[in-house]
């Protein structure tokens, strides 16, 4: 690499412009934003970062999955394209950070590129995934180009057959449009992402870029349990067959267990819900999410098995019935080493100072790392805060992310 190649930096103000434009699409005034995957205010979103693309002068394409792409045609002739990028969508009433930063990166990274006139032994394209949150389905526009999702996959979403599918006619998107969207491995030379790291390593070990080594693997499931619906005031305490305290009973169990006997992993219960939800009626159903987390296969296999025995343990012990649903999961990923020496080198070059860490958050690169070579990097999250509006990143990390992001996708990986 030259010295005007290795020199070469983001446009840090035209970034910061980009970056509070698409924060204002879907703020939730508060710093934070709620723009949930295929909503109204994600569209606009996506829409946005295509007429970003086209007016830096960059081809634009929507796949069957409606994954959002802005390339650059700078390698030769049938040249193999790296792909930058991340997610627009967020959890719901998340932060302004979160996939966006990544996004944005890959974009400024290409208008350098192009503005610099470089020819490279690769095209670039800077992709924005569909659903990386979950929910509809976790990942699903980065499993769709490696050919990884199934259609009976499609016919189980979280949020359920009838919104997903008005979700997916809302994009003009279907099934089978999502299943056409699988890539050849041979078109795709590799996959890099910067993102907040929405955790405290980085902060505690004063460092400004983590090179990812590994990523979590995730499962989501839907848990039932069935009770009795009766009068909240005249059925005595011992007779009744309440589904809340069937919930509350795992919530309870499986936060303890996890904490004794898998310490590299985590649960959650994020959403519950009782039916018929009234005040005054006992609970006769307690649907619910848990989400479980390992950064090995083998324990995500065992902490599975070791769950499920505890849902039906807490029925048992309360004359209630269960059901499990799995909903969606990724497998656990080692991140490419070539990708992660030429993020590394990349963040050396620059003179920061970096970290080599696992990642506890899921993200597309285990998706795409199943296809091509990927890697991650991260840069600081104040507080270790993400995924609510205190989630934060100062100005300079920012900037610091996307030129490792740019120096690594000249260098090559
Ligand atoms: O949930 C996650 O780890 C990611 O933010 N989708
Ligand atoms: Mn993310
Ligand atoms: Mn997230």
């Amino acid at each position: 690499m030259n010295d005007t190649t290795a020199a070469l930096r983001v446009d840090a103000e035209r970034l910061r412009a980009r970056f509070d434009a698409l924060a204002a699409i879907g703020a939730t005034g508060d710093g934070g934003v709620h723009r949930p995957a295929l909503g109204q205010d994600h569209l606009r979103a996506r829409q946005w970062f295509l007429d970003e693309g086209r007016a830096i002068g960059l081809d634009t394409h929507v796949d069957g999955a409606g994954n959002h792409s802005a390339t650059l045609a700078c390698g030769q002739a049938g040249a193999p394209a790296l792909l930058l990028g991340s997610h627009l969508d967020s959890v719901r009433h998340g932060g302004r950070f979160d996939g966006a930063l990544g996004v944005l990166a890959a974009l400024e990274a290409l208008q350098v590129v192009k503005e610099a006139g470089l020819e490279l032994d690769t095209n670039l394209e800077a992709i924005d995934f569909t659903d990386e949150e979950g929910t509809h389905l976790g990942f699903l526009g980065s499993l769709a180009v490696t050919g990884a999702l199934t259609a009976d996959e499609l016919g189980r979403p979280g949020s359920g057959v009838e919104v997903f599918q008005a979700a997916l006619a809302g994009a003009e998107l279907t099934d089978t449009s999502i299943l056409s969207a699988a890539r050849d491995p041979k078109t795709i030379a590799g996959y890099l992402e910067l993102h907040i790291e929405q955790g405290n390593r980085l902060n505690a070990a004063v460092a400004d870029i983590g090179v990812v080594t590994g990523i979590v693997g995730l499962r989501r499931q839907k848990v039932t349990y069935i009770g009795r619906a009766d009068h909240a005031g005249t059925i005595s305490m011992t007779d009744r067959l309440d589904a809340g305290q069937g919930a509350a009973g795992l919530m309870l169990a499986a936060r303890g267990m996890v904490m004794t006997a898998f310490p590299d992993s985590v649960v959650n219960i994020g959403v519950i819900a009782f039916e018929p939800g009234a005040m005054n009626v006992v609970p006769e159903r307690a649907c619910l999410t848990l989400e479980f987390r390992a950064p090995v296969a083998e324990d995500l296999e065992r902490l599975g098995v070791v769950l499920k025995s505890l849902v039906r343990a807490e029925a048992k012990s309360r004359n209630l019935e269960a059901e499990v649903e799995e909903v969606d999961g990724i497998q656990p990923v080692q991140l490419d080493q070539r990708a992660q020496g030429a993020l590394a080198g990349a963040a050396t070059r620059i003179g920061l100072k970096q970290i080599a860490m696992p990642s506890g958050a899921g993200h597309d690169a285990q998706a795409m790392a199943r296809i091509c070579p990927a890697g991650m990097i991260f840069v600081p999250s104040a507080g270790g805060f993400s995924h609510s509006a205190r989630e934060f990143t100062e100005w300079d990390d920012c900037v610091n992310g996307a030129n490792v992001l740019l120096q690594a996708a000249v260098g090559g990986l």
